[in-house]
């Protein structure tokens, strides 16, 4: 079977999916997984890339214990195969920055793993009953979904690991368009788009899967603003840095400068200093037109206050992705209620990195922003925390346990984003000072 054929649609609309449908998911999820590092060395596989991420043979048992442990959860009768490995996979037990020294399987044994736990999970969808009047974890297929959301969002951390690997590992093969097309290269300039005060609908009805974190849907007032066109250019940004954008104590918050200093930051990571940046293996002129990424929130929030600009708070941002002003209702998609493809949005890893500003007109939103869903991550001045009414479901180590604790809110996927994961109610979040996502943004003010 191939990745191509396998592309894995969005979630939502039909709920539940039906079982065939939600099988070629967990097919495709698998593949895409053992895909990320057939091209890898056993050594590089097991061996730790990065201070700040798991190793990958980490992540691939991970995903494995984690199917592993909801299976046995949701199928009644059903023990798991290697409950004496849950700890070891047990992300909130285990610290990222310590898990090189954990007793984790390494690669073969881990791939072998992944393939068991898989090989079960196909046999026991066949006989569950998830319509929406089955049990809590099934009904929904939600513990199905939830096994693909994870091993989907733990498809972009791998990669994220072997960017960070100081230029070490090739981009896997699978991401074969590593050579952006010419006509794609715009400029669009730096356009802002403006939006009318008033409610913004926030969070996932509902139908369909979402997290915890997604509900409930609520209404949040709104004064008019205006949020830039589309993310950040690495031209844009490139003139801050210029402008002295590192040296001017005023442009940078307490917390921000603080960080500066202690990190000797002087540009967005994996610019080097010849001017140029570095993407997994290969040093590359950097392209104005591309959207700026790799910066931390401190950069960003400094770069919108040299501009007389803020972060737009995530309320913002999913209004500007989800509102249509004349029809007076909220869109599944900024483009409308159709699933994401590639003349929309730039998802799935496909196209190796960000691609320029302008580059997709049909990924539109109504009020006429671009880029909102797809090419990079975008920070927004919001801190984690749940919804008004926020109830936990199935576990509080998914979210909870992290709100209130200084995350901030990132919204909209990235190139590398499963579109699985790239809805606009999703909310990643991460440390104010980490920029190993494939992370931008866009700046607002008061209209
Ligand atoms: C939502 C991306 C912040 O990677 O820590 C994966 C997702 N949770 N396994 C993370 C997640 C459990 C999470 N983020
Ligand atoms: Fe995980």
């Amino acid at each position: 079977m191939s990745l191509a054929d396998l592309a894995p649609l969005p979630l939502g609309g039909v709920d539940p999916l039906p079982k065939e449908r939600i099988a070629d998911l967990l097919v495709e999820a698998h593949e895409r997984t053992r895909a990320l590092v057939v091209d890898l060395r056993e050594e590089q596989i097991d061996r730790p890339l990065s201070p700040i991420m798991s190793p990958l043979a980490w992540d691939l048992g991970h995903i494995a214990a984690f199917a592993d442990l909801w299976l046995a959860r949701a199928l009644p009768g059903l023990r798991p195969l290697r409950p004496e490995l849950f700890e070891v996979y047990d992300a909130t037990e285990t610290p990222r920055a310590s898990r090189g020294g954990l007793p984790f399987l390494p690669s073969a044994d881990a791939l072998a793993y992944g393939r068991d736990v898989h090989a079960r999970a196909l046999a026991g969808l066949e006989d569950v009953d998830v319509s929406p009047s089955s049990d809590a974890l099934n009904a929904h297929a939600f513990v199905w979904h939830l096994l693909i959301q994870h091993e989907h969002q733990h498809n972009e951390t791998m990669l994220q690991a072997m960017q960070l690997a100081d230029g070490e590992l090739p981009a896997p093969a699978l991401l074969s368009a590593l050579t952006r097309p010419d006509a794609l290269s715009s400029v669009t300039g730096p356009k802002t788009v403006a939006i009318e005060a008033g409610p913004a609908l926030v969070g996932a009805g509902p139908g369909g899967f979402a997290y915890d974190n997604e509900r409930p849907r609520h209404s949040v007032e709104l004064g008019a603003y205006e949020l830039d066109h589309e993310p950040v250019s690495n031209g844009a940004y490139l003139e801050f840095v210029e402008d002295g954008g590192y040296r001017r104590r005023e442009w940078w918050s307490e917390e921000g400068w603080g960080w500066r200093e202690r990190e000797g930051a002087e540009r967005p990571l994996f610019w080097t200093d010849d001017g140029r940046v570095r993407r997994f293996d290969r040093i590359e002129p950097l392209d104005p037109a591309l959207p700026v990424t790799h910066v931390c929130w401190h950069e960003a929030e400094a770069f919108a206050r040299a501009h007389g600009k803020r972060l737009p708070t995530e309320a913002e941002w999913e209004k500007a992705a989800t509102w249509h002003p004349a029809a007076g209702r909220r869109l599944a998609w900024p483009w409308g209620d159709e699933p994401p493809t590639p003349e929309r949005a730039n998802l799935d890893g496909v196209a190796g990195g960000p691609a320029p500003a302008g580059a997709r007109p049909d990924g539109e939103s109504a009020v006429g922003a671009l880029g909102l869903v797809g090419d990079v991550w975008e920070w927004t001045a919001t801190e984690f925390r749940g919804y008004p009414g926020f109830r936990v479901f199935p576990y509080p180590e998914y979210s909870e346990i992290f709100f209130g604790t200084g995350l901030r809110v990132l919204r909209g996927g990235s190139w590398a984003t499963r579109p699985t994961i790239a809805r606009p109610t999703f909310r990643n979040w991460d440390l104010p000072n980490r920029r190993q996502l494939f992370v931008g943004f866009r700046c607002a003010r008061e209209a």
